[in-house]
């Protein structure tokens, strides 16, 4: 195992209760008499990318209208504002998930390459990733692809393809980490074996090909209520997804 590849929502935090409240709110400020409740929200995470979702359900709502000129201008407005409420909001500390943290400090003192690849817009990352990692958290990450660098989004592969392009490995060198089947189907299709790790708006995803689903990465304060083969420990660290990573490979050997 040459490198840790992590999603950003749903797997780094629960972020899409704050993404949902953003889109709501967006929808108020620019006058659209629109709202998604959470079980739309859910069916609606199905089509990855805030833009290509509200672009989505313009489509299904009032169809005629969603073939309009004037429509991309119209989404990436609403977007724009639903990403500035997103960022004021996550900006002031969304927690990360259990062990997110202890792993990626893991990882960083074991000198192994921690990566992001995920479908969400870059000003997200920062507000995310600052109050909870630090001004530099950059500096933790060899490489980062998300909406701005990988414009095709997931379940595409296009944003875990760039990221193993900057590392310069291959997919079975890695390990992924998703919380959705979109996510998990993105990073088999670039042969990155994956741990999902459950969010609470992917409860009744299907998540076959996943190597392990587990409820979080678990910690010594939250340890995952289940046996964990070949884990030393009732959380997930750097020594049990090298094991695991070892059974991947011989599976594919
Ligand atoms: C999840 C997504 C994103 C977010 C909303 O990304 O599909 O679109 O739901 O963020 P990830 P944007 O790959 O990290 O799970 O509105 O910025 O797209
Ligand atoms: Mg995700």
């Amino acid at each position: 195992m040459e490198a840790l590849i992590f999603d950003v929502d749903g797997t780094l935090a629960e972020t899409e209760a704050a993404h949902l409240n953003a889109f709501n709110s967006a929808f108020v400020e620019v006058g659209l008499d629109w709202y998604w409740d959470e079980a739309l929200y859910t069916r609606l995470l199905q089509v990855a990318g805030g833009k290509e979702r509200l672009l989505h359900y313009w489509t299904i709502v009032e169809p005629e209208e969603a073939r309009g000129r004037k429509v991309k201008d119209i989404v990436d407005a609403v977007h724009a504002v639903k990403t500035r409420l997103y960022t004021e909001h996550v900006g002031r500390g969304l927690p990360l998930r259990p062990g997110v943290r202890r792993l990626i400090d893991e990882a960083n003192a074991a000198g192994m390459p921690v990566a992001i690849a995920t479908t969400t817009t870059p000003a997200n990352l920062d507000a995310l990733l600052r109050p909870t990692l630090g001004a530099d958290w950059r500096e933790r990450f060899a490489i980062v692809c998300d909406a701005g660098t990988s414009p095709v989004k997931k379940p595409a592969s296009d944003v875990y393809f760039d990221v193993l392009r900057h590392l310069n490995l291959c997919g079975a060198d890695c390990f992924a980490v998703e919380d959705s089947d979109n996510g998990l189907r993105s990073a088999l299709g670039a042969g990155v074996p994956t741990l999902v790790t459950q969010s609470v708006f992917t409860l009744d995803h299907r998540f076959d090909g996943a190597v392990l689903v587990l409820p979080s990465l678990g910690d010594p304060e939250h340890p995952i209520p289940q046996h964990l083969p070949g884990a030393k420990h009732s959380w997930v660290d750097l020594d049990a997804l090298k094991n695991w990573h070892r059974g991947t490979l011989f599976e594919a050997a």
